[in-house]
């Protein structure tokens, strides 16, 4: 069964498959060995033709292995029986019962008490494409996913500003900052650990990193400010009142670009700079000193990550960090911040109603994870009555664990599509068991690069087991069964592949949605099923990109064709699926200029004036930090990026080379007075739960923050079969409500709780 790799170069073995890491969002090209029975993946090596990652991989990549082997797989739909255990059960018994149970639903109480979770991890997006083929015939309408338990704040205030989510160009940039955020575990930028190592050695470069712990990305840093825990909003008004008081903003830059400024000045001219030093406990005189510095730089690119975006201002930490650098005119030029146009536009920040039962505002799409609970357990006529989870653990990843277990069993109907039995298949009614991503064409739509964008498809690595299937055959099925897919249309589609090619293929499919929008509907199951079977071996799962590559060329032709994708009107979207599916790695499907970027700016210039955040920034010299409290006298980082956390995607502890328990970071100092050692046992308390930790004592961490890290207290099979968890599951402590007022993404990131020390 699924061991660790890394068993040295094979000389006899030349054959190396092309695919990509699914452990974070940058999805590295990876090359692979596999065994000679073509079962397992033996060897693994960066691969030098990926354009964004180019031959790097971190230590995480050559584990993979461990999610496509696994002891934990599920090989056959489950219902939930009246023990609380789990029946096997055929594909056409679940698939029958299940459209029967929502449709049931829908019919009586509306499509909109079912509600829709996930639709894809780090590495796989493409079930959420399928997906749109069973929400719209169910008539689903409110839907959420992990981004918005971490990014909806940033994505708003983003296109507020910016008109779109920014991703910067570290690479090039003179003075380069981390908020809370720590790339030497995290990443977030390609190649992090080599790219911060070429910072730290440049004397002409300046890296800044604001983290209350000593992370192993500020030990590489200039300047590392260590503010205190969930103090980040004073920190950066300080700096932004610095830039406004002594006068450091680029007046000529702001006239020619920007809108809106006077409304910042007038609130940053007033702000108490020594008071903002006071809370945030660094010095007055570093404050000032670091803003200058970002004044006076050729270019400034900022990363904001958990730290703040799961702490206390949330939403106003991710304008105010914005307002350091577009206040000194570092935008749409190299070395700074830009927007790109990638396939499948995430991060748009657009907001677009409320949530049915607590009125939580939609960003994106997606309603405040947050509140999803609350929103199944209300005495609500609106609550929501049935849900379908897919490719997302969210018993186990949101906030509060026990409410969520609760809110499952609350209600009439629940289904989870996954490989693995996790937190959230053992509270559902029914488990649909999908194949891996390294069992059918998958791809991510996190293409944030510029100014050349680029796309993967990963191609199969390996057959299907019997018993488990594609989400687009799963979704398409589930059409059929609800009646959504209109008789003979499959059939006349595959003739006009046939007589046609994709020319005729492309007019008919284009005519039927004239002729029944409706259509568009079931699409994506649909391009599967009829598409999908003429598309190269074992690239059927990728046929839904083909919408998406004709929406996105119909916005971006200019760029697309720019990257040399040639083609007449419909052809050139038909080209440029051909060309991303042709690629063995990532391919370049988009090529701009800097000045590019300002054509999605709000009106063609930065916008500064956003009343919500300039009224919580004018507060805070009247507002007092949360202290803690005799109760509770520590803040915790509920969830912290290790050498080998990686979400819960991978379950087998095996996997994890160093910190096998996922230990509890605490100071010598804090650790002498309660009495624990390296080693011991101790309990975290909070307001919600208890959870049980073995203590490692770490001197990267202040007096009084202490963390657990993310993706552990998973439970997996032993020797013997028997389920053991390793680990604390971080969301056992945390609580529904301490989260952002705006948009609900709770704050992991200080948790009060109380620490003792047992036997
Ligand atoms: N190894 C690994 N890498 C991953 C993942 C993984 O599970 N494992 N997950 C991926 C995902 S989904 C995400 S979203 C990213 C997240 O990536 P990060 O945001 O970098 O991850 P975290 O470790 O959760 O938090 C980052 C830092 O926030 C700091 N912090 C805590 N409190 C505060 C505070 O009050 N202020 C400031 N300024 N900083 C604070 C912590 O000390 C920590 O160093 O990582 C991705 N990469
Ligand atoms: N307390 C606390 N909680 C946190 C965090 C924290 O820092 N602190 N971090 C948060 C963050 S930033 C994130 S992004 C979330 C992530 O949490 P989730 O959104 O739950 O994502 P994953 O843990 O990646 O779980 C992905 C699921 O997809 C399944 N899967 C893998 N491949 C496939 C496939 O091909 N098909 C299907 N159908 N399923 C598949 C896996 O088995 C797993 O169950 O966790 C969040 N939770
Ligand atoms: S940075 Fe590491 S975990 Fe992230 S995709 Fe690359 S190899 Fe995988
Ligand atoms: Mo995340």
């Amino acid at each position: 069964m699924a061991k660790g790799i890394d068993k040295g170069p094979d000389k006899n073995n030349s054959d190396w498959k092309s695919t990509a890491c699914i452990l974070c969002t940058l999805n590295c090209g990876v090359k692979v060995q596999l065994n000679a029975e073509g079962t397992e993946i033996v060897r693994t090596k960066g691969d030098e033709n990926h354009p964004a990652s180019q031959g790097y991989l971190c230590n995480k990549a050559s584990r993979l292995n461990f999610y496509q082997n696994r002891d934990d797989r599920l090989l056959s739909p489950m219902k939930r029986n009246a023990e609380g255990g789990y029946d096997a059960i055929d594909w056409d018994t679940a698939i029958a019962e299940i459209a029967s149970k929502l449709s049931g639903i829908r019919d009586e109480l509306g499509g909109d008490k079912i509600f829709y979770y996930g639709g894809g991890g780090q590495g796989n997006h493409l079930p959420g494409a399928y997906s749109g083929t069973t929400q719209s015939t169910l008539g689903v309408k409110y839907r959420s996913n992990a981004l918005a338990q971490e990014k909806t704040g940033e994505f708003w205030v983003a296109d507020r500003m910016l008109g779109g989510y920014n991703h910067a160009d570290f690479e090039h940039a003179q003075v380069v900052i981390f908020l809370g955020k720590n790339p030497w575990q995290s990443h977030g930028l390609h190649r992090a650990r080599a790219e911060i190592r070429e910072m730290s050695k440049d004397p002409n470069r300046t890296l800044i990193v604001i983290d209350p712990k000593r992370t192993e990305t500020a030990d590489l840093a200039d300047i590392h400010l260590p503010v205190k825990m969930g103090r980040d909003a004073w920190l950066l008004a300080g700096m932004v009142a610095t830039i406004v008081q002594e006068n450091l903003q680029d007046d000529q830059w702001i006239a020619d670009h920007t809108n809106g400024v006077g409304a910042v000045m007038g609130v940053f001219d007033k702000v108490d700079i020594a008071d903002c030093a006071r809370k945030s406990g660094i010095d007055e005189a570093i404050i000032r000193s670091t803003a200058r510095t970002i004044a006076l730089a050729d270019s400034v690119a900022v990363l904001e990550d958990l730290g703040t975006q799961m702490n206390r201002h949330s939403t106003l930490v991710s304008y105010l960090q914005r307002l350091t650098w577009l206040l000194t005119g570092n935008f749409a030029k190299p070395g700074t911040a830009y927007t790109s146009n990638g396939l499948g536009n995430v991060g748009s920040g657009k907001e677009r109603g409320k949530s049915p039962v607590l009125g939580g505002r939609i960003i994106a799409g997606i309603i405040p994870a947050n509140i999803i609970p609350d929103e199944v357990l209300a005495d609500h006529p609106n609550r929501y009555r049935a849900m379908i989870i897919e490719s997302a653990n969210p018993v186990h990843s949101l906030p509060d664990s026990s409410k969520w277990r609760k809110a499952m069993r609350a209600l009439q109907c629940s289904v989870v599509i996954d490989i693995a039995m996790t937190e959230s298949a053992r509270q559902a009614d029914y488990v649909l068991p999908a194949t891996t991503q390294y069992e059918k064409a998958e791809a991510t739509f996190f293409n944030f690069e510029f100014p050349e964008n680029y796309f993967h498809v990963r191609a199969p690595l390996f057959v299907r087991p019997e018993g488990v299937l594609d989400e687009a055959e799963i979704h398409a099925r589930l059409a059929i069964a609800l009646g959504a897919i209109p008789e003979g249309i499959e059939e006349e589609l595959n003739a006009a592949l046939a007589e046609g090619g994709r020319e005729g293929f492309r007019n008919l499919v284009f005519t039927k949605l004239r002729e029944n929008p409706a259509l568009g509907k079931v699409a994506p199951a649909l391009l599967y099923r009829t598409l999908g079977r003429t598309l190269p071996e074992g690239m059927q799962n990728a046929a839904a990109l083909w919408a998406v590559c004709h929406q996105h060329v119909i916005a971006n032709r200019i760029s697309v064709e720019a990257a040399g994708v040639a083609g007449e009107d419909m052809a050139l979207g038909d080209n440029l699926f051909d060309a991303i599916l042709a690629g063995p790695s990532a391919v370049i499907m988009s090529k701009e200029d800097w000045p590019d970027v300002w054509q999605r700016t709000p009106g063609g210039r930065v916008n500064f004036d956003l009343p919500e955040m300039l009224e919580a920034a004018a507060q805070l010299n009247s507002e007092n930090p949360q202290e803690t409290t005799a109760e509770f006298p520590f803040l915790l980082s509920a969830g912290e990026r290790r050498d080998f956390t990686a979400n819960t995607i991978l379950r087998n502890p095996a996997w994890r080379r160093k910190d096998k328990e996922g230990a509890l970071y605490i100071n010598p100092d804090d650790a002498a007075r309660l009495n624990l050692g390296d080693g011991s046992n101790a309990r975290i308390t909070t307001a919600r739960g208890a959870v049980d930790v073995v203590v490692a004592i770490n001197d990267r961490m202040q007096r009084g923050h202490i963390s657990i890290p993310n993706g552990l207290g998973l439970d997996y099979p032993d020797e013997q079969g028997n389920m053991k968890t390793t680990g604390a599951a971080p969301n056992e402590l945390t609580s529904t409500d301490l989260a952002d007022k705006y948009f609900g993404t709770p704050w992991h990131k200080s948790v009060p709780v109380r620490v003792e020390a047992i036997g």
